[in-house]
């Protein structure tokens, strides 16, 4: 009896030429572009130290995650957006995200510690601030929900014709959430003017990248909805910039979403309350000293002739900013009790 032959599996058809994003260069920024964007950073260091200090001594309660070490990406990011337009939205890990949108320092420390004067008015601590007149749309607790949140306001930027676009940032950890991936569908489906921010910074609690991702190749995450995606080093701010305006110019053209992979790091642990116990002093200790953010904007500055006196006096500047951002949120006062029953939703759907 003659064998039927075996079928064939058919060949995957290949994905048709698709329009890539260019390379990406380094930012080439002048001298006082470059001192802004170290100044910001700089900033989100000593707030961060400083909310630690504050954290320690019980001024701060609830959670609080800080952003050290990943500064040049949300600075880096930021600087490139038209802040009349654009929206931004993150998880919980936000104050640098609000200080490099050149939120009032003071408003964020005092809702860090509770006090009517904070931005979210002392209701929504560290990982609930939220600036709607500057279009900064939290600060996220659920991990992976601003990702769809995001989406929305991408929408709505297209669907009100704004002109805008939508910064949506989250972690190697989120990329492995669900609602992530039925978001990537429909912005690429409706062309949504959104610029997807992986701040790959290797843990998502204590859980590695490599031990949690099947790929760990994070900018290939939208391979299957044809959304492209460039790797970016997250420790080196004009690459950052670099990135932002290749992305820009990408979803500006109306080309839809595209997805940065910031590779970064986290010095702190996960939050306050991370012994990160995970991973040596040796590895925080050998990322800090060969790739730290802040040290390598201090060598492109020196290229640029920026003199050591100049770079102190605006040590001194970050520093009072910090202090005086500090004594206002220790000494403010708590909102008052009435204000529990303030922006409460009643209303039944
Ligand atoms: C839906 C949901 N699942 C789990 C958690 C608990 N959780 C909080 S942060 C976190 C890790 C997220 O890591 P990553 O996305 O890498 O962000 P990173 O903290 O590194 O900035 C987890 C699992 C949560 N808040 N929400
Ligand atoms: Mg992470």
């Amino acid at each position: 009896m003659a064998k039927t032959p075996a079928k064939k599996t058919p060949a995957v058809p290949a994905v048709p030429n698709r329009e890539r994003p260019d390379e990406p260069n380094r930012y080439n920024a002048s001298k006082e572009e470059l001192i802004e964007l170290y100044r910001q950073m700089l900033l989100i260091r000593r707030f961060e130290e400083k909310a630690g200090q504050l954290y320690g001594l019980g001024f701060i309660g609830g959670f609080c995650h800080l952003y050290i070490g990943q500064e040049a990406v949300a600075v880096g990011l930021q600087s490139a957006l038209d802040g009349e337009k654009d929206s931004v939205i993150t998880g919980y890990r936000d104050h640098g995200h609000m200080l490099a949108y050149g939120i009032d320092p003071k408003v964020i420390m005092a809702e860090l510690t509770g006090r009517a004067a904070g931005i979210s008015r002392g209701k929504g601590g560290s990982m609930h601030m939220f600036s709607t007149e500057r279009k900064f749309y939290g600060g996220h607790g659920i991990v992976g929900a601003q990702v769809s949140l995001g989406t929305g306001l991408a929408f709505a930027h297209k669907y009100n014709e704004d002109g805008g676009v939508c910064m949506a940032y989250f972690g190697d950890g989120a990329a492995n959430q669900g609602q992530v991936y039925e978001s990537f569908n429909m912005a690429e489906l409706w062309k949504l003017p959104i610029v997807y921010v992986i701040e790959n910074n290797q843990y998502a609690m204590g859980t590695s990248i490599h031990r949690a991702s099947a790929e760990d190749q994070l900018y290939r995450r939208g391979e299957s909805f044809r959304i492209p995606g460039i790797q970016v080093d997250g420790m080196d701010v004009l690459a950052c910039r670099g990135a932002a305006e290749e992305a820009l110019a990408w979803v500006r053209a109306g080309k839809g979403p595209i997805i940065l992979e910031m590779k970064t790091y986290r010095y702190r642990g996960h939050s306050m309350s991370d012994p990160a116990k995970y991973r040596s002093r040796e590895e925080v200790q050998s990322v800090r000293e060969k790739s730290d953010p802040i040290e390598h904007a201090k060598r492109d500055l020196d290229a640029l002739n920026v003199k050591e006196e100049e770079l102190k006096a605006i040590e001194a500047e970050i520093r009072k900013i910090v202090s005086e951002a500090a004594d206002f949120a220790e000494t403010a006062p708590e909102p008052d009790p009435a204000e529990l029953y303030t922006d409460v939703l009643v209303e039944a759907y």
